[in-house]
């Protein structure tokens, strides 16, 4: 990428020590009411940050354990009470009073503490919110943004934005599976700024909520992340009808605005094949129709083409997809270090979907990251379906130099706070969005 800053080891605010003066962490409830953890670290020199983390619906099996209560009488099971405990007992104990260098030193000892392979112990959702309070505590301790904290762990600033993919409609878990196919993303590929982006994709979803209300009868049933999910005939319709909404809204479909498309076919796939619709289909015919839709609408980016455990087929569809449309993994990585290292060796993908509550702490996010840089890939930075109001992810996205970012609808607060996030650190930078490779490009990957 042009333009990089990398900061050298004479980075101004290396060899400093975070003290830990005390732990602490509340049940909060997410964007869909369900329980979430929220954990504060106080350091001792009165700097502190607080942080609360989201929580998927179509998550992968791979995925780091969030920690439920399991009592069906209080929030049907989902309480946190024991994760919260957790960051307020068995952390607080546990790391109050030591100093930490870095941020991969407080996550080391975090992951010690736990000493399983998934968080299963204290919870991946006692673990992360503690990770990230402490990069927000040692960001302000150091008196720079959040993003440009991210940056520094990463050892190189890049001046850019990631390009958002601004989620459409939505069907499969994210709006009770009326249709097959997860989420169907904008994506404003000739904006330059994040502004202009969201303006873009206002209009489109204006249109897009008007067409609903012509052709379904309905205008306001919004899915889980604010998406419109009026009941689509078929996969094929949910994209026939972005493509009308894109054009009504006076834009070019495939030059002006194209399409992204979470498939999340873990979901939908069982023994005998994947269940698009009334058609069960096997691999290789899940493959041709996925390269039906890239080949007939203007499709840049399909994200979960294939099934978590579908291993062998997914290079068949990168190979296929290459030079159209981005090869994205999100089930199938799970931003397991050990999982991209597999799809990298068999060329499974070509773009890591980064969540950070799949691996649960800061530092094996950035691990994943830069794995997945290392081999060309690029990187999607994505909020989850059950999220709050917390804005970290804007500022991780900018300082891990995503390409994109996936955050839902510009509906709702919850992912308001993170386009306005994003927003604020364009009005402090004048950064611009990073380039949109274009299918040419893509032929690189
Ligand atoms: C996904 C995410 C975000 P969830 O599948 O990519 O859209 O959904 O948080 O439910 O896993
Ligand atoms: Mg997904």
């Amino acid at each position: 990428m042009n333009n990089e800053d990398h900061m050298s080891s004479a980075a101004p605010h290396t060899g400093q020590m975070f003290r830990i003066q005390r732990l602490s962490a509340l049940e909060i409830l997410d964007s869909r009411g369900r329980p979430t953890v929220q954990a504060t670290c106080l350091l001792a020199d009165g700097c502190d940050g607080t942080a609360s983390i989201p929580s998927g619906a179509s998550t992968g099996a791979a995925e780091a354990l969030e920690l439920r209560d399991g009592d069906p009488r209080r929030f049907r099971g989902l309480g946190c009470r024991q994760a919260v405990a957790h960051v307020n007992d068995t952390l607080d104990r546990a790391l109050s009073g030591q100093a930490f260098p870095t941020q991969a030193a407080l996550d080391q000892a975090l992951r010690q503490l736990d000493g399983t392979a998934n968080k299963a112990r204290l919870g991946a959702n006692a673990i992360l919110p503690v990770s990230l309070a402490f990069a927000r505590a040692a960001s302000r301790r150091q008196g720079r943004p959040l993003h440009d904290y991210f940056a520094e762990l990463r050892g190189t600033r890049s001046p850019t934005l990631p390009r958002p993919a601004i989620n459409l409609f939505s069907g499969g878990k994210h709006a009770g599976s009326q249709s097959p196919l997860q989420d169907v993303l904008v994506v404003p590929v000739t904006a330059r700024t994040m502004a202009e982006a969201l303006a873009m994709i206002f209009e489109v979803y204006q249109c897009a909520a008007e067409l609903c209300a012509k052709q379904y009868g309905m205008r306001l049933l919004r899915a889980d992340e604010g998406g419109l999910a009026p009941p689509f005939a078929s996969a094929g319709a949910m994209l026939d009808d972005a493509v009308a909404a894109i054009r009504a809204a006076g834009f070019k479909a495939g030059e002006d605005v194209s399409l992204a498309v979470d498939v999340a076919a873990t979901h939908f796939h069982q023994r005998d094949g994947y269940h698009l619709g009334p058609r069960v289909l096997d691999s290789h015919q899940m493959i041709d129709q996925l390269e039906r839709w890239v080949e007939r609408y203007p499709v840049v980016s399909v994200e979960d083409g294939l099934a978590e455990e579908d291993w062998e087929y997914w290079p068949r569809l990168r190979a296929r997809l290459a030079g159209r449309a981005l090869t994205v993994g999100d089930d199938l990585l799970c931003t397991n270090p050990a999982r991209i290292s597999r799809a990298i060796q068999i060329g499974a993908a070509d773009t890591l979907l980064l969540k950070v509550n799949q691996i649960g702490t800061v530092t094996e996010a950035l691990e994943a990251c830069q794995l997945a840089r290392s081999a060309g890939w690029r990187v999607t930075i994505s909020a989850r379906s059950g999220e709050t109001e917390d804005d970290w992810l804007a500022d991780l996205a900018v300082g891990w130099a995503g390409d994109q970012i996936k955050i839902g609808s510009i509906t709702q607060s919850e992912r308001l706070s993170k386009y306005n996030r994003l927003l604020e650190i364009q009005a402090a930078t004048g950064w611009p969005l990073v380039p949109w490779p274009g299918r040419a490009k893509l032929d690189e990957l």
